[in-house]
């Protein structure tokens, strides 16, 4: 059994998510690993210590620089994308396994630094595109890999939501394009883009367009307003390397759309469809069906289908996020046992930062941008 001692930093929405994660291992995750949780950081005394007695870490610090002082192998990186960098650079400097959230920084030339550094220093490394852990996900990838679909010709992604519509939602981190890089793009798009690779390819040119509908917000608390500087929205035409076309639309102005996270793929035999709102569903229409029956059918995820093997005995009994976070810290694990990279690895978030930066050129008046390949 290898043990494997986790420092995280943040205590946020992810921080619970990913520590909750990693506490599960032992039920769902096969690996021959013990997962010990070391230490967590967070900028005030109040946030770390709760957190600390919340998510089960034996210690905790003040300031992210201090978890150095205790005996860890892995840096979990859950604070805003800003600081992603400089902490993954020196985890990996100091020979840390690092797995660090989406978008890995807020753009291309520093999410190029951690790649290089963690190669460099041959340390095992993760970007936490989660939803590609979905098994319908999952199982549409086999359908296309089977030729279920045949020769795709359209993928066309969207990740919709609605919390940002309301010009009075206060002024936060995902607002600022010096901590969050982009807006909807690198927030939400970013994971249609990972999907869009996972299951199509990569993707070879982009047209896009973004807009900011609401300039200026009120800082949490405070009638004073604080200007906006990143997209409310983007939409992108794309072409794959494989000739496939694309689409995708990113947008946190959706009334009614919560968590949104669609595709349908067309292919030469058949169509794929899912909707993160319902997750539990993969809807697949085979052109080889007989005529008078022919229509998508519904695929109830269970038990049988890749990656839901070691939840659930039911299918119906439905997986939701938390388990997309604990197959994620499952496949990170066991590549650390295995002595093998992990996937998605940095590479990956830096072919999605490529294409997030062809969109953002785009956008400012680029019309089709070639993006550049490094995976
Ligand atoms: P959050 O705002 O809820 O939490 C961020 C945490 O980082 C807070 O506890 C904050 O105090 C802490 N922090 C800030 N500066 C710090 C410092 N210098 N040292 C230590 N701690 C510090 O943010 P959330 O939603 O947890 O997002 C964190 C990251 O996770 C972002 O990169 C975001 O894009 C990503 N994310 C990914 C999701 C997914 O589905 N994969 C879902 C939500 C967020
Ligand atoms: C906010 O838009 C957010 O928390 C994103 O940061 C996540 O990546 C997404 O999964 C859920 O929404």
């Amino acid at each position: 059994v290898k043990e494997i001692k986790v420092a995280q930093i943040g205590t946020g929405f992810m921080g619970k998510t990913h520590s909750l994660a990693y506490r599960a291992l032992p039920t769902f995750c096969p690996a021959d690993v013990e997962v010990n949780l070391v230490v967590l950081a967070d900028v005030t005394e109040q946030l770390a210590s709760t957190g600390a007695r919340m998510f089960g870490f034996e210690n905790w610090v003040v300031g992210w620089e201090r978890i150095f002082d205790h005996d860890i192998d892995v840096v979990d990186i859950v604070t805003p994308n800003d600081l992603h960098p400089v902490i993954a650079l020196e985890a990996a400097r100091l020979g840390k396994h690092v797995i660090c959230e989406k978008p890995l920084a807020v753009d291309v030339a520093q999410t190029l630094e951690m790649v290089e550094a963690v190669e460099e220093a041959s340390v095992v490394n993760m970007v936490c595109f989660n939803y590609r852990q979905t098994p319908a996900i999952r199982m549409a990838r086999k359908l296309i890999d089977e030729g279920a679909v045949g020769e795709i010709y359209h993928f066309r992604g969207q990740y919709l939501q609605d919390w940002c519509v309301d010009p009075q939602s206060p002024f936060v981190w995902r607002f600022q394009a010096s901590k969050a890089g982009s807006g909807s793009l690198g927030d939400i798009g970013s994971h249609a883009i990972d999907y869009a690779r996972f299951l199509v390819g990569e993707i070879d040119q982009v047209v896009a367009m973004t807009d900011t509908f609401v300039k200026e917000r009120p800082l949490p608390g405070s009638q004073t307003m604080h200007p906006v500087d990143v997209d409310d929205a983007v939409s992108m035409l794309f072409r794959f390397k494989n000739g496939a076309m694309g689409n995708l639309e990113a947008s946190r102005f959706c009334y009614g759309r919560k968590n949104m996270l669609t595709f349908e793929i067309n292919g030469s035999e058949g169509s794929l469809y899912f909707d993160w709102e319902h997750c539990n569903d993969l809807l697949y229409y085979s052109a080889r069906d007989q005529e008078d029956r022919q229509g998508y059918r519904d695929i109830k995820i269970g038990p049988v289908h890749p990656h839901a093997e070691a939840f659930w005995p039911i299918a119906g009994i439905n997986m939701a996020y938390f388990e997309t976070a604990v197959l994620q810290a499952c496949e990170f694990v066991t590549a650390i046992a295995e002595d093998r990279p992990a996937v998605p690895d940095f590479r990956d978030g830096l072919q999605i930062a490529e294409i997030m930066d062809a969109a953002l050129q785009s956008a400012a008046g680029g019309g089709w941008v070639k993006v550049k390949q490094v995976v």
